[in-house]
């Protein structure tokens, strides 16, 4: 006897086409699927084609990331009919290209960070969005940081003047992945590929963050920037941030680290920090804000956690409150777990089920077995026999 089906999803689709499929693809393939699972969204996003130019390579992360079809040509897909909105990942300097061709073909657009590799291409990219918008095409560029829950109930508090007019931001993207000097040369330490090193890849969120954050924008900036390490081995295979290190070497032409002072619309003073040179700080990115009546503090390495400090408070017991940002009250929660469990919970069920189907493939017994878990049972037992026994002694049979 078959099993009734599951009703099809009947909201209108908004199919996409991604061109990428590395880390910024697997990231982007992942919120795509996984987003109308958990909000309620009017329009169903489908995984129709996903781009990259080797064949084979793209023909399993299709397959392995759960898109529909693939090609090997991002201008098929951004004339394509079956598709609606073009996911730009790619390195930034194919940015302007293809995003500029999607909404001229009458696309949405979503393209990573930084926009482009300079500010001529952003503004046409800005113009092309403009000129699209008309015909009711949207474009956004992936700040996703912006989208923390932590993030974004600080921008909700400072837009309550619950720190009052702003007087300082201190900002820092820590990262420590080229640290190493033989860390391989990968597209990232490309200036033709990358447009600029720490200061667009990581310094760009920051920017971006702090503006988000205090809903000003930054008017002027006094900057410093250097590169450490001049020459590394050329990467040879991409895998993770950087790939891995062939013989031959090549020059860096990036910045490795960017410092800057600025000033705000508001009047603010700032200090900016992008490194990859941080050894220890893995994806530190601290934002530290001062107003005339208090304090917030953020940092990724802690992304459930908004520290708030209340100048009003009484200064004999005041200090830094930890706000845990999981409560349904704070922005996006609600559509996750229940309150407390955190973004990052899922992560532990989708191990789970990694594990399981490999032990299952391998033939291995997998953990806790149910042995495991009759031996918690025990213990449950024994503490009840023990409390209904007058907390007694009690051995776990
Ligand atoms: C590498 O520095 C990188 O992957 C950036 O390119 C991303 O934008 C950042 O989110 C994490 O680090």
């Amino acid at each position: 006897m078959s099993l009734p089906q599951a009703p099809a999803d009947e909201r209108p689709q908004l199919r996409i086409g991604m061109i990428g499929y590395s880390f910024m693809g697997e990231a982007h393939s992942q919120g795509w699927r996984v987003a109308p699972k958990f909000f309620d969204l009017p329009l169903n996003p489908v995984m129709q084609t996903i781009v990259g130019r080797n064949q084979k390579a793209v023909a399993q992360a299709a397959t392995r990331l759960g898109w529909k079809t693939y090609a090997t040509d991002w201008r098929t897909v951004v004339e394509s009919d079956e598709v609606d909105l073009i996911d730009v990942c790619t390195p930034g300097d194919t940015h302007a290209e293809i995003a500029i061709a999607a909404l001229r073909a009458g696309k949405h657009v979503l393209c990573e960070k930084p926009l482009a590799n300079s500010v001529a291409e952003a503004e046409e990219m800005a113009a092309a969005a403009e000129e699209a918008a008309k015909t009711g095409a949207k474009a956004m560029v992936g700040f996703t940081y912006r989208r923390v829950p932590a993030v974004a109930l600080a921008r909700e508090m400072i837009a309550a003047g619950k720190i009052g007019p702003i007087r300082q931001v201190r900002a820092q993207y820590l990262q420590d992945w080229l640290a190493d000097e033989n860390a391989p040369l990968a597209w990232r330490l490309d200036k033709e590929k990358a447009g600029s090193g720490a200061l667009g890849d990581i310094g760009a969120h920051i920017i971006d963050l702090t503006q988000y954050m205090t809903g000003e924008s930054i008017t002027g900036v006094t900057g410093m920037l250097e590169t450490f390490v001049k020459e590394r081995p050329v990467a040879v295979a991409s895998s993770g941030l950087s790939g891995e290190a062939g013989t031959e070497r090549g020059p860096v032409t990036v910045d490795d680290a960017a410092l800057f002072l600025a000033r705000f619309s508001g009047g603010a003073i700032a200090t900016f920090e992008a490194t990859r040179f941080a050894w220890g700080r893995k994806n530190a990115i601290r934002i530290e804000i001062n107003g005339t009546k208090g304090s917030i503090a953020f940092d990724f390495e802690d992304m459930n956690v908004l520290e708030y400090y209340d100048a009003g408070d009484d200064q004999q017991t005041a200090g830094y409150r930890r706000i845990i940002a999981t409560e349904d009250v704070h922005p996006y929660v609600a559509a996750w777990w229940p309150p407390g469990h955190g973004l990052g919970y899922e992560h532990g069920f989708v191990h789970q089920a990694a594990d399981l189907v490999r032990d299952i493939a391998e033939k291995k017994q997998p953990l806790p077995s149910f042995s495991d878990g009759l031996a918690v049972q025990r213990v449950l037992a024994a503490v009840e026999k023990s409390s209904d026994a007058g907390t007694v002694w009690t051995d776990v049979s």
